[in-house]
């Protein structure tokens, strides 16, 4: 059977029911675009000039007692038009309106108190659903309560405080949207900057200011009117036609004849890249996701998976001027291709003037640094835990664990429950050849062991937080957990994985029902916007001593049961709780319907009197005679209706369904077999 390209394409403001769900055979879509724009508003290739993101400023700057600087910083997640594709405007979600977010920048040792607005539409205006957020800080060592727990949501009109420590080595983070079950949809519509933290070092090593460059890629597929498509073929991955770096469709750069820095983000939801030079030279690889290598690396191409960040240097001083030297992507196994996927952008070499300013402006750096995590022996491991990476019928699982099990033991099950201060090697299974899955651990940068036994690649030996775990690979890494206690998460970053439902998480120093003054949900709770909200005093909650993390480590290992307000988490407990209570729901099936080894098609609705709380419905195979297994997810859209379908479906014939709302509804249904 075919699908026709508007089936394939979630299209904005049409697709709204089946933005989840829609199996489509791959086959059927169009080799050359999944995007349906004309051709007048196609994008070409190196048409655009880079755009670069603006350095967000701060607020305010204060001086503590301990002459440490807090930088008061304020963002606005709000609906907003891109200029992305020639002559048409494409409706995005922002951070200030934009995409990608402004980028922060801080020094090591400076912290960061970053106001977070929820100014976006209640209901995404395209696929519906409730636009509660969580924002991560992928990279930053953060408090549970401030680390953008899936749960820990803010609602439109809400702010969430989040402090952010900065005590780490410097390295280039990233935050974006982290919501429960809608992370892909979100930072896919735009929930997503760079944040650079800077330290001695890397400041007399590297290049900086315009010669220190952010490069945010990402994949996209658009409609006939310019706005974006959506299509996760069931959750397995979106991968778009159209190759963007900072926003912009394939764009160019005008360097000079010298080295440049650029900090490569993989921001695309799900597709991987094999990135190489045109030119076949080798880039020189100086950081990982967790900063600096003790040795730079000479890399001719690199696997890159969605979140994991690299900083290459290119020296450009040995091209002539006018050369163009493109970025291409050699693509990996399980990624759809388009014509025009494997170039990502241009590099045009110019006689402007050389600035030879700031350090390795002429001459490559080979000696890094070293940091603690690469420093980390096997012989200091006190545990091995292993992992599966795995899809078990519809659902993804990460060691045989689903977010929903955690969501519903009250947040209280875990993958692992390391002490403080542990080291472990962890070890991830993929034993499917039919998809990669970019692992990421949160809090902690781990050291990359091995890969199927051997060594990790070169541009892999420096500290890590996301790992390619490829077709058929078991990597192993090494780790220590610390400097703080807590409940963090742990998942796939193919963000349609995540939200369906690879993720779980461990805890660090306690135990299963010890009370948990740093509780991801509880500790820290969003206000109204504008509400002056008590900061607490010295806080960054003890994290604040950039050279001694340990000293953060004695802050919060405050005995979990004292009581008296003594400690920094239980102060930030505070503000009031502004959160919707969860109304009364009422769940209907209206389609139910398996024939094997052909369809699967569930429909119905979900409405809620008064206040409506973010939507999604839980399917459960509840044939008779056997064990109740979760078979789906359906995402309610703002007029209050579910769909989950997908072909072949189950291998075994289900004759009775039940569906469960996250409002709280449930309703069960004889499946009609023919
Ligand atoms: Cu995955």
């Amino acid at each position: 059977m075919s699908v026709s390209r508007r089936q394939a394409l979630q299209i904005g403001g049409v697709g709204v029911i089946g933005a989840f769900g829609l199996a489509v055979p791959l086959s059927s879509v169009d080799a050359k675009s999944a995007s349906q724009l004309s051709s007048r508003n196609m994008p070409k290739l190196y048409q655009r000039t880079l755009p670069i993101p603006p350095v967000l400023a701060p607020k305010s700057t204060t001086v503590g007692a301990d002459g440490k600087k807090t930088h008061l910083y304020q963002i606005e997640q709000t609906a907003g038009m891109a200029s992305i594709v020639p002559g048409l405007s494409t409706p995005i979600l922002g951070y200030n309106g934009s995409f990608p977010g402004p980028t922060i920048k801080v020094n090591q040792g400076e912290r960061i108190t970053l106001e977070m607005d929820n100014l976006l539409p209640l209901f995404h205006p395209q696929w519906g659903y409730r636009l509660d957020t969580s924002t991560h800080l992928h990279g930053s060592a953060s408090l549970p309560q401030y680390d953008g727990y899936a749960n820990d949501l803010t609602g439109r009109g809400l702010c969430k405080d989040y402090q952010y420590p900065n005590f780490q080595p410097a390295r280039t983070l990233w935050y974006h949207d982290h919501a429960v079950h809608n992370t892909a949809q979100s930072v896919y519509s735009g929930l997503a900057g760079q944040y650079h933290l800077h330290d001695e070092t890397e400041r007399n090593l590297l290049p900086q200011g315009k010669f220190d460059v952010p490069l945010t890629i990402s994949d996209a597929m658009f409609a006939s009117n310019g706005a974006l498509g959506y299509n996760d073929n069931t959750h397995s991955g979106l991968y778009g036609d159209i190759i963007l770096v900072n926003g912009a469709p394939w764009p160019v750069m005008k360097v000079q004849r010298r080295i440049y820095r650029f900090r490569v983000l993989n921001a695309s939801i799900s597709r991987s890249y094999n990135f190489r030079l045109s030119t076949g030279d080798p880039v020189t690889m100086v950081a990982t996701d967790g900063g600096l290598m003790p040795a730079a690396q000479q890399v001719t191409s690199w696997r890159h998976a969605g979140a994991e960040r690299y900083e290459i240097l290119i020296d450009f001083s040995k091209y002539p001027v006018g050369k163009r030297v493109e970025l291409r992507n050699l693509s990996n196994k399980n990624n759809i291709d388009y014509d025009y996927t494997g170039r990502v952008m241009a590099f045009d070499i110019t006689g402007e003037t050389v600035d030879t300013s700031g350090p390795a402006a002429k001459v490559m750096p080979t000696l890094l640094t070293g940091s603690h995590v690469m420093d980390l022996k096997t012989s200091q491991s006190v545990k091995t835990r292993h992992m599966r990476l795995k899809r078990d019928l519809d659902i993804w699982t990460i060691g045989g664990m689903t977010w929903d099990e955690v969501m519903r033991s009250g947040y209280k099950k875990v993958l692992a429950d390391p002490d403080l201060n542990d080291v472990e090697i962890w070890e991830f299974e993929n034993s499917s050849g039919g998809w990669f899955h970019p692992l990421h651990i949160h809090l902690i940068d781990f050291q990359v062991l091995s890969r199927n036994g051997r060594p990790p690649f070169p541009y892999e030996k420096g500290p890590k937080d996301t790992v390619y775990v490829g077709e058929g690979e078991t990597v192993r890494l090494l780790m220590q957990f610390g400097p703080h206690r807590g409940r963090y998460m742990i998942h796939c970053h193919n963000l349609p994985h995540e939200d369906h439902d690879m993720m779980g998480q461990f805890s660090v120093g306690y135990n299963p029902n010890d009370p948990d003054p740093n509780d991801p949900i509880e500790a820290v709770k969003p206000h109204p916007i504008g509400a002056v909200v008590p900061v607490p005093g010295g806080t960054a909650s003890g994290t604040s001593n950039a050279t001694e993390p340990s000293q953060a480590t004695a802050t919060q290992t405050a005995k979990p049961t004292q009581t008296g307000g003594s400690t920094a988490a239980t102060e930030t407990a505070a503000p009031v709780a502004t959160q919707p209570a969860v109304q009364k729901d009422v769940v209907t099936i209206t389609t139910a319907r398996h024939r094997l080894r052909k369809d699967i098609d569930f429909a119905g609705t979900s409405k809620t009197t008064g206040t409506t709380t973010a939507g999604t419905v839980v399917l459960y195979d509840v044939t008779p005679g056997r064990a109740a297994t979760r078979i789906g997810t359906a995402s309610t859209n703002a007029l209050g209706n579910w769909s989950w379908k997908t072909k072949p479906g189950p291998s075994r014939l289900i004759t009775a369904v039940r569906a469960e709302s996250s409002r709280g509804g449930t309703a069960s249904a004889v499946v009609r077999t023919r």
